[in-house]
């Protein structure tokens, strides 16, 4: 939430209210508020952004809701009124002081440099510049001071890695993290709203005892895993894979951490989970390890295994923070550990981590602007 709200440059300088010609929703103008777009408005995590900048009461001096042709024109909900939803085009930039962009990598190449060129800063979910030396990739929990280097542009990670980071940051602060290996389980909806609708129908065409089609995956996900997300690399890695390495080195700032992964489709609609297996230059204990994760903010320890007690996707959906349980010693490792996250892939894993960079650079003093 934003509880510090500072003075920043490039804010709108008078109280004043503000009537859109385009809808009947009025804003507070003050210098404590924002004029606000998101690039991709209707898609899924544009849909998580909207609900998200309501829920923490972000302050809006205007939200500009932007999409391809096809969806401009459409209206979406915000307090109960409607906005209509305006053509992403670079003209479309002018005047905001943030614009979040939750489209494709193509359509985010070409239009966050023309955001920046008219001054609003880009907060970014797609991969398009996330391994750019000149954009920081950010979760806030982690690696804030990294805000400060921006030059209008400011990456968010892939929806897997902010999951696992969540629980092995907290980890490397206390024992040093040496070398990782990952295990995902990750849901549909990380593929889209028709990987959503596929499962489903499956699951309904199973119930009544007709075929099963498919479209979305190369295989039935419906009582399935899918040991493919993204693309095959020459070396054997799915793109997925790979984020997922060099994402996390850049977050940790850990250039030459060992680091592997293997990421895998699950018949689940939200959250994704992963198996995580770790060895730290210092001596671990599991109790250390609980320590460590129940003081991290965005982290929740739930690890009683007596009591059935660990994070399952269910339970971590539309939560703002990760589960962590299942820790363990890791018999294969020196200094090992072994443990289980679940996280919102939708929220931490993308609309929500883009909002907290937004809070957490004003209750830095950065200003939100390119
Ligand atoms: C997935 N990581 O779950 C992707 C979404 N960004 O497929």
């Amino acid at each position: 939430m934003l509880t510090a709200m500072t003075r920043a440059e490039g804010l709108i300088p008078s109280v004043a209210h503000l009537s859109s010609s385009r809808s009947n929703i009025s804003f507070t103008v003050s210098n404590n508020s924002y004029r606000v777009g998101i690039v991709g408005a209707t898609g899924a995590v544009g849909q998580e952004l909207i609900a998200l900048l309501q829920a923490h009461a972000f302050p809006l001096a205007e939200l500009r809701p932007l999409a391809s042709a096809r969806s401009a024109g459409k209206s979406i909900e915000f307090g109960g009124k409607k906005i209509t939803v305006q053509e992403a085009r670079p003209d479309a930039f002018a005047g905001l002081n943030v614009c979040f962009f939750a489209a494709g990598g193509s359509v985010t190449k070409v239009l966050a440099p023309e955001a920046v060129k008219r001054g609003c800063l880009v907060i970014d979910k797609s991969s398009a510049f996330r391994m750019d030396p000149d954009v920081p990739l950010v979760v806030p929990e982690i690696n804030p001071e990294a805000l400060r280097r921006h030059k209008g542009i400011i990456a968010s990670p892939n929806c897997s890695t902010a999951v696992a980071l969540m629980a092995l940051f907290p980890l490397h602060q206390a024992f040093g993290l040496k070398r990782v290996v990952f295990s995902t389980y990750q849901s549909v909806s990380g593929t889209g709203a028709d990987a959503i609708l596929e499962l489903e129908q499956q699951a309904q065409a199973h119930a009544a005892g007709h075929p099963l089609t498919r479209e979305v995956y190369p295989h039935q996900i419906f009582q399935n895993l899918i040991p493919h997300i993204d693309s095959f690399g020459a070396d054997g890695y799915t793109g997925e894979e790979t984020k997922m390495c060099i994402e996390s080195r850049k977050i940790l700032g850990l250039m030459d951490l060992k680091v592997s992964a293997t990421c895998i489709r699950v018949p689940v609609v939200r959250a994704h989970s992963v198996s995580i297996n770790a060895e730290f230059a210092r001596p671990v204990t599991v109790e250390a390890a609980r320590q460590a994760i129940a003081a991290f903010p965005g982290a929740e320890l739930i690890d009683e295994p007596a009591r059935n007690a660990y994070p399952t996707p269910l339970a971590y959906s539309r939560r703002e923070k990760c589960g962590v349980g299942r820790i363990r010693l890791d018999t294969a490792l020196d200094n090992g550990l072994a443990l289980w996250v679940s996280g919102d892939n939708l929220w931490k894993g993308a609309a929500l981590n883009a909002i907290q960079t937004a809070e957490k650079m004003v209750a830095m003093g950065l200003p939100l602007k390119a």
